[in-house]
């Protein structure tokens, strides 16, 4: 190669704007410009066919006509055959620091200076493309950093293990959650026969199941929820030395779920919940942001502990292996076009830049395969990566030939290496100028279908997560169960995964029977008796393997509190007290909350003083579920007017039984009672006094309204309170 050339490849620079700057030359913006046809031809009339005259039929010739509607009839690509409901949002990722790089030589996780580019896409597993964004399932958290390395795929779940532990399984599971064959029934749940027949002879799946069953399956919103990597990848610093890590992603407002009552019905009010609040936090300028931790395991470690680092159904506890942050990721801009951004995103676990590399997962291995094969499926074509939203922002030379909708135009002749009538372009990069070069793993065996060993304890792990959680955390997890169990209807499978939970925890399984009308397994530790069915339930119980517990699975243990951006309804009718509703709303909306009020008809409302307020929502286009808090101001005759709606009273009562905040003075207090908010103490309504009692907060007529709002942000803060469950009537 000539010296002249050399010097072209220099490194490229890479900063928070540089995917935008990008983008923008794709753009394209309508205002103030004139319709053309594809062709650029300005089009002077939309709204007829061309015709042979004006009762007649439409012609041949009308080349608009043609393009228009040919547009419409190619517009839909296959949706993802799984993740096929999701939602995106560009940001940047930064690092805190370089401590990093003593195990990578990944530049984007080891230089504090520099702002990567990231494109993330939040998404259900199981549900088509139109389906409700609340339904219990993992959730998946793919992050593309678009780095000058090259592009970085973390394609990773909200959910730290995975129901299989090879990918050749995968085809199984997913046939298995999906709607069953013949009738494409149920849309986006787990809780049918197929599914549940499936994980009831996969004991691997348990520890997944477990999770799943959990509030972690029924989310609050993206911006509330942690990210796993899964599998163990493995970390190689400048003198090629490999570390085993696991990645993270811990949302900075903390890990929040909804409740299973109030998921199933915003699915029905609003299925585009998730979406619609990731939407709106970005537009108020409430970036969500999440810091990225590593577990690392030298890999002198590697046989160190009683699970496989190889297993994608095992976690490392935290208590083992604690935490290590690396940076934060601020999401800060919505897409301009679904289609183009969130739709034609395509992500791979193979996208790996210098300093990060792969392991012999089996389950890992098996998706190096499928998501590049998935991709071709979805866009009919190798040239995927050409899409905007895909392009690397650093350069890309090589001689990949030609296939559907080719954009780039390579210049010259040389299209093979080795040549000489290209100069020998584009060439191979050393090491040391970011030439990626796969990790020297020392590898020998037998060619065989079969799995290690060392995979078969399938229980030690599940029984660590039931040992882990909250008295309030266990219940949802049994009604879950019941839930899920309830609606598979052949009594036999309901049974055979009964036999799975008891291995995790007689008394867990014990609970489970009793909701589900199948009678307690006995006999469980039995040697197999040869039939299939029975025995894949019965095989492979782990024994003898230290279960203790590890509380940072717990979101309630391990919650973060916080105020910024919950959603509080302030319900009014004529004759609310106008200063206090003005006192609080200042109150909460300085802690960040937002407040929206909320009457059973738009308008305006005039207060007791004749003060106007305008409505924000209206019974029948709003619910309590849309909120994490109540308040119900004081005004005898509001109250009075809510004390008659059902609308109103149902608003409150089922806040209450939601677990959420609610609030209220004055003669707001008798609502309450009303709404059978029963089993805590209320303030005495003539009194001075604020009573914060289990999330409801009262305060007499005469309390200081500045006391009132600080105790109803404090109980904000905890989000839910769910103490309350034991005690209070369902609504
Ligand atoms: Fe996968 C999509 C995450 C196992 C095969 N997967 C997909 C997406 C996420 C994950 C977040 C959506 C990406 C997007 O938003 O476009 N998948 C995971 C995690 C797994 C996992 C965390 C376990 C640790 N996946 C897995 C296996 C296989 C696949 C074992 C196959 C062997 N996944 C796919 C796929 C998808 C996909 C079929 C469908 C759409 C796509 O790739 O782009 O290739």
């Amino acid at each position: 190669m000539e010296e002249k050339d050399k010097h072209k490849a220099k490194p490229t620079h890479v900063d928070e704007n540089s995917k935008n700057k990008q983008l923008e030359h794709f753009r394209s913006d309508n205002d103030g410009q004139y319709m053309t046809t594809d062709q650029g031809l300005r089009i002077n009339h939309t709204d007829d066919s061309l015709k042979a005259g004006q009762r007649g039929p439409t012609l041949m010739e009308d080349f608009h006509f043609r393009e228009k509607m040919t547009h419409l009839d190619h517009e839909s690509i296959p949706e993802r055959v799984v993740h096929a409901r999701g939602s995106g949002a560009h940001g940047y990722f930064q690092p805190y620091d370089s401590s990093l790089k003593e195990f990578t030589k990944a530049k984007f996780l080891t230089d504090p200076t520099k702002k990567t580019p990231v494109f993330v896409r939040f998404s259900t597993v199981a549900g088509s493309r139109g389906s409700a964004d609340t339904v219990r399932d993992a959730r998946g958290f793919a992050t593309k950093f678009y780095t000058e390395e090259g592009n970085y795929d973390l394609v990773a779940n909200n959910i730290p293990v995975f129901f299989i532990q090879d990918g050749i399984k995968f085809p199984d599971l997913v046939h298995a959650v999906k709607p069953e064959p013949d009738n494409e029934m149920p849309q986006a749940s787990a809780a049918h026969d197929t599914f549940w027949d499936f994980i009831s002879l996969m004991p691997e799946s348990t520890h997944m199941i477990m999770w799943l069953l959990s509030d972690r399956a029924i989310p609050r919103s993206f911006r509330m929820m942690d990210g796993f990597g899964v599998h163990t990848f493995r970390f190689i610093n400048e003198a090629g030395k490999a570390t085993f890590v696991k990645l993270h992603w811990r949302a900075l407002l903390g890990a929040h779920s909804l409740v299973w009552d109030e998921a199933q019905k915003l699915a029905g009010k609003d299925p585009d919940w998730h979406r619609r609040d990731l939407w709106d936090a970005i537009e108020k300028g409430d970036y969500p942001e999440y810091e990225l931790s590593v577990q690392l395991v030298p890999e002198e470690d590697e046989f160190k502990y009683d699970f496989d680092l190889l297993d994608a159904t095992k976690i490392i506890p935290e208590e083992l292996v604690p935490l290590r942050p690396v940076g934060k990721m601020v999401l800060n801009r919505n897409p301009d076009n679904f289609f183009a951004e969130t739709e034609q995103v395509a992500f791979h676990p193979g996208n790996l830049v210098p300093g990060i590399d792969v392991t012999n997962d089996p389950l890992l291995q098996g998706r190096l395969f499928s998501y590049l094969d998935t991709q071709i499926n979805r866009f009919s074509s190798i040239n995927f990566t050409e899409v905007p939203i895909n392009r690397p922002v650093a350069p890309v030379h090589n001689h990949h030939g030609a296939g559907f909708m080719k954009m780039t135009i390579g210049k010259g002749k040389a299209n093979y290496w080795p040549n000489s009538i290209g100069s020998g372009c584009p060439m191979m990069a050393p090491e040391n100028m970011g030439g990626y070069v796969h990790h020297m793993e020392k590898v020998e065996g037998h060619k065989i279908r079969a799995r290690s060993e060392s995979f078969n304890d399938h229980y030690s792990q599940p029984t660590m997560f039931w040992n882990s959680l909250t008295e309030a955390e266990k219940d949802h997890l049994v009604s879950a169960a019941h839930f899920e169990l309830g609606k598979v209807e052949r009594k036999e499978i309901r049974k055979r995964q009964l036999a799975n939970f008891y291995r995790v925890d007689p008394q867990f399984a014990a609970l489970v029977a009793a909701g589900i009308g199948v009678e307690m397994p006995i006999g469980q530790d039995s040697e197999p008796t040869g039939n299939f069915v029975e025995d894949a339930a019965s095989q492979k119980i782990s024994k003898g393997k230290s279960v203790p517990s590890s509380p940072s699975v717990s979101m309630e243990i391990d919650k973060v509190e916080g105020t910024k951006s919950r959603r509080v309804a302030i319900l009014i009718e004529d004759g609310f007290e106008y200063n206090e509703v003005m006192q609080v709303k200042e109150a909460l909306e300085a802690a960040g909350i937002q407040v929206t009020i909320v009457s059973k008809i738009q308008g305006k409302r005039i207060s007791s003083g004749g003060q106007e307020l305008e409505v924000e929502k209206s019974h029948i286009t709003t619910g309590s579920m849309m909120f994490d808090a109540v308040y119900i101001p004081d005004g005898e005759k509001s109250v009075r007017k809510m004390m008659g709606l059902g609308d109103a009273l149902h608003f409150v009562a089922e806040a209450f039984k939601h677990c959420k905040p609610i609030a209220t003075s004055g003669f707001g207090i008798n609502m309450f009672e009303k709404a059978f908010v029963v089993g805590v103490n209320f303030a005495d309504k003539a009194s001075g006094k604020v009573v914060s009692h289990n999330g409801v907060i009262t305060a007499g007529v005469d309390a200081d309204a500045g006391d009132f709002a600080n105790k109803f942000i404090e109980a904000i803060k905890k989000h839910r309170h769910w103490d309350r469950e034991k005690s209070m009537t369902p609504a």
